[in-house]
């Protein structure tokens, strides 16, 4: 396996995804081959881990659906705020969707909605039992959310500016849409998304508002990046679920082949597997390996010591073995640090037990 024994920086410089190459470049800064599954639910508790565990990881994996009260407000909500503590502490979000139907289902699930995951959320990814054409169709909405992105980012706006007059809405109540005229026009045209969603757009002038009862802890984050790198480049990127954790789970060696394959035809949008061992076998193969189904053995024992399961299906193994023995590159964890008595602490053993792992696997 050469990508397996290659260092992270090596990596990062090949990487056919931008998101993989600034991911990859953030794992030798922090020193972290970490993500926390942050399966708690609310809103505070979600924000406050992301806060005080953010320095050790390099994704944080969420379930939007577990939180009671997700906030749906794109510029104001959860995932917006999430955001901002991401960039403060140099890490990417993983919306752990598992998307699972029909190309224009999951389309549509991954770009509107309750939650439209694809405005907060770096990663996603993806169940193959539907077949190839939910790659497609996912990689087809990151092109055109990118394209419309493009243009947000590019439009400069000072609230309070008239609406130009080509852009008229029937809405007068509607102060808050100034639209330079180029720019709007163009990305009315080019977006083709209408003049609604132009509008909707525009909300990231008011990122800067929290809503009043924010915890002191990540009010003031404002658009801080983490010193060292730059802030994460506008992409989306995809993990295919090829390999599970659980006990029994149905997917066949061909199965995870299949996946394989489906990767390789979207190099620019697919990041690599959540997975239980690296699937890097081709010579130009650069994917990315996360694999959950991680604990440590309490501090008392044998790091290698076995881990009992949970006993609802789900099946553990030590850092040690997914990094140094199965070749994965991010171990995925959610109870073992958040469970732990000090979730801060527990998270900085994982991180370190981790990227020893990776360190021995290189050298
Ligand atoms: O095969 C898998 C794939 C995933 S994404 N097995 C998993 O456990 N997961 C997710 O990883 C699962 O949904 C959960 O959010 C996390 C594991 O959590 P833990 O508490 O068992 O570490």
């Amino acid at each position: 396996h050469n990508v397996a024994q290659a260092s992270y920086s090596d990596r990062a410089k090949s990487a056919p995804h931008p998101l993989s190459a600034y991911l990859l470049r953030l794992m030798a800064l922090k020193k972290s081959n970490l993500c926390l599954s942050a399966d708690v639910s609310t809103t505070n508790q979600l924000l406050q881990l992301a806060d005080a565990i953010g320095p050790s990881i390099v994704v944080l994996k969420t379930h939007y659906d577990l939180i009671a009260n997700w906030d749906y407000n794109p510029t104001t909500g959860t995932g917006a705020r999430l955001g901002r503590i991401a960039r403060r502490h140099g890490f990417l979000i993983f919306e752990d969707r598992k998307f699972g139907d029909i190309g224009n289902t999951v389309q549509l699930q991954y770009t509107e909605g309750t939650a439209k995951i694809i405005d907060w959320s770096h990663i996603t990814n993806v169940n193959m039992i539907p077949g190839k054409a939910a790659v497609d169709a996912l990689a087809e909405a990151a092109v055109r959310w990118r394209e419309r992105k493009r243009y947000e980012v590019k439009t400069d706006i000072t609230v309070g500016t008239p609406r130009p007059e080509s852009l008229d809405s029937d809405d007068e109540s509607d102060t808050r849409t100034p639209m330079p005229e180029d720019h709007g026009l163009e990305a009315y045209k080019t977006a083709g998304v209408g003049r609604k969603a132009s509008i909707v757009s525009i909300t990231t002038v008011s990122q800067h508002f929290e809503p009043a009862n924010s915890p002191r802890s990540y009010e003031d984050f404002g658009d801080e990046v983490m010193p060292g790198i730059e802030e994460a480049p506008t992409d989306r990127g995809l993990l295919i679920l090829a390999q599970m954790s659980s006990k029994g789970n149905f997917m066949t060696k061909e199965y995870t082949q299949a996946c394989v394959e489906s990767a390789r035809e979207h190099r620019d949008f697919v990041m690599g597997f959540i997975s239980q061992e690296t699937l890097n076998t081709a010579p130009d193969d650069q994917f990315i390996s996360m694999t959950p189904g991680c604990q440590l053995p309490p501090e008392s024992e044998d790091d290698d010591a076995e881990v009992q399961g949970d006993g609802k299906g789900q099946q553990y193994n030590t850092p040690g073995k997914l990094i140094g023995l199965m070749g994965s590159d991010i171990v995925i964890v959610g109870r073992g640090i958040i469970k732990a008595g000090d979730p801060v602490k527990e998270a900085e053993r994982y991180r370190k037990r981790a990227w020893e792992a990776y360190e021995e696997r290189i050298a």
